[in-house]
């Protein structure tokens, strides 16, 4: 059964051409995801529409009000018996890494919430499972953050990335705490910039240590915060042997 994504957002026509294109949009076709966008307005309880007002205290900026908000999570949840946690996208919340991406992939659903305007009344925040960031900068709402959700944990799905997915080495990734390895393609020559020899060479085991060479160097160079991450996670693993 496909992994189900219900996003709750003031702007659905935000997401359209993404889900509909490339690896989403042929995982939408394949049925391998489903995705279900509910408007927040739409769950508006006068005919005004009003989803938001300003805030208590003072200040600037509207704040999304949390009678929508619950209708709508409260809808939502009833469009599928499968149980669904509720994620919330927001700046103060948990980093997406890609073990985090590798967790959200076991669920049958997720609900995903984006945060609009000057913030929302905190009271939302109780209707989270899990509040999520992906990365410390301020956008103009969750659209975005909750398209990158979809598209981390949908590369993941058995098939989506296509016949050579189980394939796609991962040894050498962010997913493992490196850095990729660079690649080359043709030319062999490209404006005086010429392909490392060795990729050249035909000697599998010359390349694989190249390319593991590679990828460190550039991590320690660029990421070194990778590597510490990679020492605990291996000092971690030789602790529980014992
Ligand atoms: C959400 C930024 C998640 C980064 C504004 C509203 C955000 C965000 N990660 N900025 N939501």
């Amino acid at each position: 059964m496909a992994l189900r994504f219900d996003v709750i957002t003031l702007f659905p026509e935000a997401f359209t051409s993404v889900l509909e294109s490339s690896i989403i949009g042929r995982a939408r076709r394949e049925a391998r995801i489903d995705v279900v966008l509910t408007n927040l307005r739409s769950f508006a309880s006068d005919k005004r529409g009003t989803v938001d007002d300003k805030p208590f205290g003072g200040g600037p900026g509207m704040v999304l009000i949390p009678e929508p908000m619950f209708r709508a999570v409260e809808h939502v949840k009833g469009l599928d018996p499968r149980p669904a946690p509720v994620v919330l996208l927001t700046p103060q919340g948990e980093r997406l890494t890609q073990t985090g991406v590798r967790r959200l992939v076991g669920r049958a659903r997720l609900i995903l919430v984006c945060g609009h305007y000057e913030g929302f009344d905190e009271r939302i925040r109780t209707l989270a499972d899990l509040e999520l960031s992906v990365g410390d900068y301020v956008l103009t709402g969750g659209e975005l953050p909750a398209l990158v959700v979809i598209d981390a944990v949908t590369r993941l799905l058995p098939g989506a990335l296509g016949a050579e997915d189980g394939a796609r080495e991962e040894s050498f990734s962010v997913a493992e705490g490196l850095l990729e390895y660079p690649q080359y393609t043709r030319p062999r020559d490209f404006r005086g910039m010429a392909v490392p020899e060795v990729l050249l060479s035909g000697d599998h085991a010359a390349i694989a240590k190249w390319r593991a060479g590679q990828a460190e160097a550039r991590t320690r160079q660029r990421r070194s915060d990778l590597l510490n991450g990679r020492q605990q996670a291996a000092g971690n693993r030789e602790h529980e042997k014992d």
